[in-house]
């Protein structure tokens, strides 16, 4: 039991006291054959060795993040310093608007800023290092001495998490979960910094192509544990990990809403979890609306992680973001 004081009521989810689940569903693959059924808190507990180790780590404390206690939802904002990006490409390609951005979202509230030269929407081309690195490093030179917020490096590439890292940033968030490039597991590693591992089937320019999974759920979570096993064996220790479904990334509609719908399955890999779901493509196919017009569904998605104890909220609009946390956390105390 991660918190006695829970007692009966239910099993508290990352430490947490404000988040008691009071049954879970347990979901076993055995070859092509899934089970689910639901048990309770009480059957958690009942000392079968195999529930113990599940709900050591669903409950298991995280330790901070860049420095931030992981005991309410945190806000990272998403800075593009891209040509390209699917909502805002090419208004914070100059770094100088990039700055200006970044300095506006912590202004609103972001906890954490997360800066990317290199889009990775349905399609894009990739982006050569030197690109790369002459987009973002300006931007995270700039803002590391100014900023209160913790800088994450948006990047596939190792030398990009290298020079970051030594200009300041606090975190890596890779979305190929350090696959892309070679050299990136033990370049992260010899960071010392904790790193994003998202969930993408295959690369941005055909991703969206036909994905297929025999279960989107299951298959993303084992994916996900076999790459925190990869990079344990590469010197990151789990407790520097956090992992991340990755919406959009090589998933139909209906896969996004799986995975959005089942947030919190992921706490039992024992990382703490991201989520971004602003802006993106399922709220346009859920509803008809444009990029520029998917706040509300980008709140709603928001809302919907963090009550099911999504640490990381990856989004866009954060004053907006902010706001809506700051209902959902008054109500839920008061
Ligand atoms: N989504 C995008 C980029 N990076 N990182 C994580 N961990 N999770 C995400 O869901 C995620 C991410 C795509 O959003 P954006 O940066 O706005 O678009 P683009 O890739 O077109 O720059």
């Amino acid at each position: 039991m991660a918190d006695a004081a829970a007692g009966s009521l239910g099993f508290a989810v990352a430490g947490r006291r404000d988040l008691l689940f009071a049954a879970a569903e347990l979901i076993e693959r055995d070859g092509s054959v899934i089970g689910r059924r639901i048990v309770s808190a009480a059957e958690l507990r009942s000392g079968q060795p195999e529930l113990a180790g599940l709900l050591e780590r669903l409950g298991r404390r995280h330790d901070p993040v860049a420095g931030l206690a992981l005991d309410r939802p945190l806000i990272m904002g998403v800075v593009n310093v891209t040509s390209d990006s699917f909502s805002d490409g090419g208004r914070y390609l100059a770094a100088d608007a990039a700055i200006a951005h970044a300095l506006q979202l912590e202004a609103e509230g972001a906890d954490i800023l997360d800066i990317g030269a290199e889009s990775t929407r349905p399609g894009a081309k990739p982006v050569d290092l030197q690109v790369e690195l002459s987009r973002v490093m300006p931007v995270i030179e700039a803002l590391a001495p100014q900023v209160r917020a913790p800088l994450s490096i948006d990047t596939r590439k190792a030398e990009v998490m290298r020079r970051a890292a030594r200009a300041g940033a606090a975190l890596i968030n890779d979305v190929s979960a350090l696959t892309y490039d070679p050299d990136a597991p033990q370049v992260a590693a010899e960071t010392g910094l904790p790193v994003v591992l998202m969930h993408a089937q295959g690369d941005p320019r055909t991703m969206q192509d036909d994905p297929r999974y025999e279960d989107v759920v299951l298959d993303v979570y084992d994916w996900l544990g076999a790459r925190i096993e990869a990079c344990e064996r590469a010197g990151i220790p789990r407790s520097r990990l956090l992992v991340d479904p990755g919406i959009g990334f090589g998933k139909t509609l209906a896969h996004n809403l799986a995975l959005l719908g089942a947030s919190s399955i992921f706490h039992g890999l024992g990382c703490a979890v991201l989520l971004g779901a602003s802006r993106k493509s399922f709220i346009g196919g859920l509803t008809g609306a444009d990029a520029q017009g998917r706040l509300p569904g980008s709140l709603a998605a928001a809302l919907l992680a963090a009550e099911q104890g999504v640490q990381v909220l990856r989004v866009h609009d954060v004053a907006a973001t902010r706001q809506a946390l700051a209902v959902w956390e008054a109500a839920r105390g008061a």
